[in-house]
């Protein structure tokens, strides 16, 4: 390993401001992706940001979201004091009352005491988003505070990154293989280990926007300014597909049909890496066997792109040395996701692409608790207890988390067994829900809902009783590890610089929690710090042995992983030093024994999507519009940051994305406001004509509401207006419990009444 190395320490003075050195994670919002980031203070207050130019990875660069961390910070809407209101007055935002941080936890004690004495702890919910901050201590949260196994992810069919992961664990034994771009060198491209990737397939992922779950999206622009080819396997002109050598405009929801198209034409043109695949590839005569049931001409067909381009994509891949390849959320999305997922892992590993330079590589196994808390799952026997575990064993099983859909099942049942609900980095109702007015009455039979959370949100708002204000990344001590650690190449240091009202860290409010709940487990740490020292970075060490610590990313900023490439070449990927995978045949698996011992197929398949013009035409005729939701926008981490000025003002509204024939097909024009529907629901947004947007598929934005509108209910900043995941059907994902069609839907568009008025929004930016 190697620190990093800075010509400052973290701190120091340029005339009248003390500059911290940081990086971001969350809030504001961001995967753990850890922008270099240099605070400048002065008087206690943080008057501007600017990139850090000697951070490795991101070089000085910063998404628009830390560049406005000033106005986050100091928002007029954010909350810097407990509140609790009465449940009988839940949505009415003036029953709000301060309290202090002593009462809010001693409300949460006794309800968390009568719950566990009244009902058991299983009754206790802990709602968790995304890989944020607090979404890595979701788990933990939940097991070791609370003391239940039901931890919630509310997207149906947990489609984000699941799916990706399940079938990585499956079919290499590992956790996701991220393209290697450096980020685990402290000179990144220089270091002469490091190769660049030839090509980079881009497939259903826009990383510049996403920076998602660590990788460094700015990356692959550097990349592609060093000669990288790329193709782009997506329904939008991307800024990526822009400069692609060849885009795939793919129909949404079919890229398992490519994906075995891909692996047939690199098998049957013998360009494949025969030694590679020998020695450690199991069951290649029957997956090959399986990918000739799909020809190019048929996936051209089936996905709407021209054969002839198919072939070209799929040979100039599989000659590229190294080439990459950067799988999207478009892969979990769908119920036929992890079979697309599967021909993705198939692809890297019959081209020799896994775990070498330049390629996609993997994790090592020894790099500590940094991941998200599975393992405080204790004892692990609790999992036979989870929520849905009977009705999608491989999913809970392999996610340790409850099924999203079966735990909306459960709330709704007369006798539940949920009675306490608590949401952390979770804004339910106007963003991971589908069928939200469904789930917000079933949140709402719960009796006593905590939410920690820096603004008031629709969630909040509709039916929590106690409000507990968390603080910024500004604001507290942490670390942040690319890939949660899993494919840990890198960690660097969070460096408080300011303190703001009474909000407090994640880690304070569980450590305090779980002191007054469960001190065995809790009172030992004291300080934020103390507890990341001993549970998450004791078992990685510093160059002369000891366990590394927070001083250690204090004193140095960074801390690179020794990363050794071919680890399955060396015994390094298994515990019984072995050389090969950590799949039960000891390869990677083209002939998946899991996902058979699961129930499903070994072999990869295609699946129309639930509802297309190919599989229900009848409602197809109704409904005629392919919807493809949520691609990422520069400003916006899902449902947040609406109410900051900078970035409202950037993208003050709901766009979705239109086609020119499309739209003069039903008469409409850019700018106007429509209603996309289907038979589950509706909203609406704004047109934006683009001529990149496939035809006959829609492109809609997600997470929207709007914080300068009535808090109170039915409003709830109107977000049932504009929430586009009223669209989305409830339990239409695959097989195994993964997957639901957020990114391939059907809906109709017509023209609505102009939305709000345009003063209020002027508000937001201009104060
Ligand atoms: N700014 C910002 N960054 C974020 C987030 C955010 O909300 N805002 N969210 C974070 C989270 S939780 C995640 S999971 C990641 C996701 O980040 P990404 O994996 O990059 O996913 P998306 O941006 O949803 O979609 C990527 C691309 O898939 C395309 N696409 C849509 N449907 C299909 C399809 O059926 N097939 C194919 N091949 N392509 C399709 C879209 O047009 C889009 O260009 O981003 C993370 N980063
Ligand atoms: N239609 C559609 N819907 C989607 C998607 C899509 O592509 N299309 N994407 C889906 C995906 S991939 C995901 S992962 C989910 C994400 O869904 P969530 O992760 O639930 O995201 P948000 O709705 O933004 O809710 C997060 C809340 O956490 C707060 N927060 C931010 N940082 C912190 C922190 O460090 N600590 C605490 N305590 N709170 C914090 C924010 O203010 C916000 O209110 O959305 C899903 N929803
Ligand atoms: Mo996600």
């Amino acid at each position: 390993m190697a620190f990093g190395t800075f010509t400052t320490p973290i701190t120091w003075q340029e005339g009248e401001y003390t500059v911290t050195r940081t990086n971001s994670w969350s809030p504001p919002g961001d995967h753990p992706t850890g922008a270099g980031m240099l605070l400048y203070v002065k008087d206690g207050i943080l008057e501007k940001v600017e990139g850090d130019p000697e951070q490795s990875i991101t070089k000085g660069a910063m998404p628009i979201r830390m560049l406005s961390l000033p106005e986050y910070v100091y928002s007029p809407y954010r909350i810097l004091h407990p509140m609790k209101r009465a449940r009988d007055k839940r949505g009415d935002d003036s029953a709000w009352e301060q309290v202090s941080w002593d009462e809010a936890y001693d409300l949460i004690v006794e309800n968390v005491r009568r719950c566990t004495e009244q009902y058991g702890s299983n009754s206790i919910a802990t709602f968790v988003g995304t890989g944020r901050e607090a979404g890595n201590w979701g788990p933990t949260m939940s097991c070791r505070v609370f003391n239940s196994p039901n931890i919630v992810y509310m997207q149906s069919g947990w489609s984000c990154y699941g799916p990706r992961m399940a079938c990585t664990s499956y079919v290499l034994g590992a956790p996701y293989p991220e393209l290697d771009y450096a980020s685990q060198y402290p000179t990144s491209y220089d270091d002469p280990r490091w190769q660049r990737p030839e090509v980079i397939l881009i497939w259903g992922k826009e990383p510049l926007k996403s920076n998602p779950d660590g990788f460094w999206g700015h990356s692959i622009v550097d990349m592609y300014a060093m000669g990288t080819k790329f193709i782009v396997v997506d329904p939008r002109l991307t800024w990526e597909a822009a400069r692609a050598e060849i885009w795939l405009q793919v129909r949404p929801g079919t890229d398992a049909a490519l994906g075995m198209a891909f692996c047939n034409v690199i098998i049957s043109e013998d360009l494949y890496d025969h030694d590679f695949v020998e020695k450690w590839c199991f069951g290649f005569d029957q997956f090959a066997e399986r990918v000739q049931t799909m020809s190019p001409a048929e996936a051209a067909e089936i996905c709407e792109v021209p054969e002839e381009k198919i072939i070209e994509a799929a040979r100039m891949y599989a000659k590229a040395k190294p080439a990459a390849l950067q799988w999207g959320l478009a892969v979990d999305q769908k119920p036929n996701g992890i079979q697309m997922g599967f021909c993705c892992l198939a692809m890297m590993a019959i081209t020799g692409n896994i775990d070498n330079p330049g390629g996609n590589i993997m994790g090592a196994i020894d790099i500590g608790g940094l991941g998200s808390g599975y393992t405080d799952l204790d004892p692990q026997s609790k999992i036979n207890e989870m929520i849905g575990v009977d009705e999608y064993p491989a999913m809970v099983r392999t996610q340790q988390f409850t099924h999203p859909d079966t735990v909306l099942d459960e709330l709704e049942k007369e006798d539940s067994i949920f009675h306490m609900g608590f949401f952390t980095s979770a804004n339910a109702i106007a963003n991971p829900c589908n069928l939200p007015k469904r789930w917000e009455k079933a949140l709402d039979k719960l009796e006593f809902n905590v939410v920690m959370d820096i603004v008031m949100t629709p969630t909040a708002e509709a039916v929590c009783d106690l409000f507990l204000p968390v603080n910024t990344y500004a604001e507290r001590d942490m670390y942040v590890a690319t890939h949660y650690g899993a494919c840990g190449t890198w960690i660097g240091a969070i460096k408080k610089a300011i303190t703001v009202g009474e909000a407090k860290s994640d880690i304070t409010i569980m450590r305090e929690l779980g002191t007054r709940l469960r001190p065995e487990l809790w009172e030992r740490y004291k300080t934020d710090i103390e507890y990341i020292d001993d549970q998450k970075l004791c078992t990685l060490k510093t160059p002369d042995g000891r366990p590394l610590t927070m001083q250690d990313l204090f004193d140095h900023g960074s801390y690179h992983v020794d990363y050794e490439y071919r680890k399955y070449e060396k015994g390094l990927l298994r515990p019984d030093g072995q050389p090969g995978f950590m799949t039960p045949t000891g390869r990677i698996e083209l002939y998946s024994t899991m996902l058979e011992a699961w129930g499903d197929e070994p072999l990869p398949y295609y699946e129309e999507p639930p509802t297309s013009p190919r599989s229900t035409p009848e409602y197809a005729e109704e409904y005629p519009m392919v919807l493809s939701t949520g691609a990422r926008t520069w400003s916006y981490f899902h449902s947040e940051q609406r109410h900051v000025p900078l970035l409202r003002e950037v993208e003050p509204w709901p766009l979705v994305d239109i086609n020119p024939k499309d739209a003069d097909r039903y008469g409409l024009h850019d700018g106007d406001w429509v209603w996309l529907e289907n038979d589950n629901g509706r909203c609406k947004m704004k047109l934006s004509v683009q001529p990149g947007q496939k035809e006959g598929a829609l492109a809609s934005q997600h997470g929207w509401w709007y914080p300068e509108r009535d808090a109170s209910s039915p409003s709830l900043f109107d977000v049932y207006e504009v929430n586009v995941n009223n669209l989305v059907p409830y339990k239409t994902i695959g097989k195994l419990g993964w997957g639901a069609p957020f990114k391939c839907l059907m809906c109709k568009i017509y023209k609505a009444e102009p939305s709000a008025d345009i003063d209020r929004i002027e508000e937001v930016y201009h104060g």
